[in-house]
């Protein structure tokens, strides 16, 4: 009798050391998983913790379902591009040809976006309608993101990683998948990859030779397991709220490739220009060269409040979320493609012509940093749109090379099949 009862105490007491190290694991789990803040007082940090704790769990439910996978520091109102403030910055001789040299080398004033917080925040000048919209999380579809990238400089491709990870919900997102195509750049190499190894839910891919945009977004999304592939590129800022309207367009209509509005981040001094008004829709001319429209009055009337999506006959290429099973029914991309340059206006037309539709979230804002110039060359951007116009164009192809005459020197032997389903002009 005595020696069960002991037997018993025994178990009890190990059970209760048990507990005692699962809850210092957690302790010690929590502290590592939420990102510190630049400030180096202790207790600032801890009650900062709390402070956001509070801030979301006030938001109820909702406000639960939608934490982020990781939690943003609090904003530092001075540091340099806080709340997506252009940053200028008082240089000395030598530290402005360090500048120009980076300008030189990336299109992008890297000097600058080097000195800006990896966690900046945006501030959030949506339409009051986006910012209060609630949505049903537990219904809406995951998503991967799929991010390419080639001799991308370190501070603006992390910006784009973090900002991810900082403003998409946990529930909601699947995995981010990076895809080097074949960098040669020596930060892209082990140092990358251990920084990438340190942060939830990032796969890092690498082609074993230049694949070129299209083919490397492919090779992406072949890793991917959400329900939706949302392709990005890989100098971006996602603000708050960004992957909701997506995923509940695509949820509503699976055969919708939704884009979010790209704002745009100055390229000098990353400076966030949010577009407030009415967004832009894609267009293009006989040249097959993307263009920005204003959206046309029988789509104005169609729509019945500001903030349904507007329907657009093409996209701008970088952004977009589509679902998967619809985006492998499409085709996908054309394969042929080479680097990048016309595969989004192929893919445009395809998906009006395929029985599917592309349109435009006004709630959803992602910033993009247009470069200075284009940083490397589209050699194969006349041969690309050969392919999109022999295949999508039907008679209207004839305007395209009358406007491009060197077009019709170019051969286009093995361009996409053509699919049943699919209504050509
Ligand atoms: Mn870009």
């Amino acid at each position: 009798m005595r020696g069960r009862c002991s037997r018993k105490l025994g178990l009890l007491a190990k059970a209760g050391f048990l507990l005692w190290l699962l809850w210092l694991g957690y302790l010690l789990l929590e502290r590592v998983s939420f990102p510190m803040s630049s400030s180096t007082d202790e207790d600032e940090e801890e009650s900062n913790l709390q402070a956001r704790q509070l801030a979301i769990e006030e938001s109820g439910i909702d406000g639960l379902l939608a934490k982020p996978v990781v939690i943003k520091p609090l904003a530092d109102d001075n540091a340099p591009g806080e709340w997506g403030r252009a940053t200028h910055l008082n240089l000395s001789p030598e530290e402005k040809k360090h500048e120009e040299e980076t300008v030189e080398r990336y299109a992008i004033n890297i000097y600058v976006s080097d000195k800006i917080s990896l966690h900046r925040h945006i501030k959030d000048h949506r339409m009051n309608e986006c910012r209060t919209k609630r949505f049903n999380y537990r219904h809406l579809p995951t998503t991967s993101v799929i991010i390419a990238f080639y001799n991308e400089a370190w501070s603006t491709l992390l910006r784009t990683i973090h900002s991810v990870l900082e403003s998409t919900p946990a529930i909601l997102l699947k995995e981010i998948i990076l895809i080097d195509d074949f960098s040669d750049r020596a930060y892209l190499k082990s140092q990358l990859a251990e920084y990438i190894s340190n942060l939830e839910r990032v796969r890092l891919i690498r082609t074993n030779k230049r694949e070129g945009l299209v083919r490397a977004r492919l090779i992406g999304a072949t890793y991917a397991t959400g329900d939706v592939l949302t392709f990005l590129d890989c100098h971006c800022e996602c603000v708050p709220g960004w992957i909701e309207p997506l995923l509940e367009r695509i949820a509503e209509n699976a055969s919708t490739i939704v884009c979010p509005v790209i704002d745009t981040i100055d390229w000098n001094t990353f400076e966030f220009y949010m577009q407030t008004d009415e967004p832009m829709i894609g267009g293009f001319d006989w040249r097959l060269t993307f263009q920005w429209h204003s959206v046309p009055e029988a789509e104005r009337e169609r729509r019945k409040s500001r903030i349904e999506p507007i329907r657009s006959p093409t996209m701008a290429g970088g952004l977009f979320a589509v679902s998967k099973a619809f985006f492998e029914y499409l085709g996908t991309y054309d394969m042929g493609m080479e680097v990048w340059g016309g595969e989004n206006l192929e893919l445009s037309f395809r998906v009006w012509q395929c029985g599917g539709s592309l349109e435009i979230h006004p709630c959803s804002h992602v910033g993009h940093v247009f470069p200075k110039k284009a940083p490397y060359a589209r050699p194969n951007f006349l041969q690309n749109t050969v392919r999109a116009a022999e295949v999508w164009m039907g008679s209207y192809k004839q305007h395209f090379y009358n406007r491009n005459p060197p077009a019709r020197k170019v051969g286009h032997s093995k361009t996409k099949k053509k699919k049943r389903n699919c209504k050509y002009l």
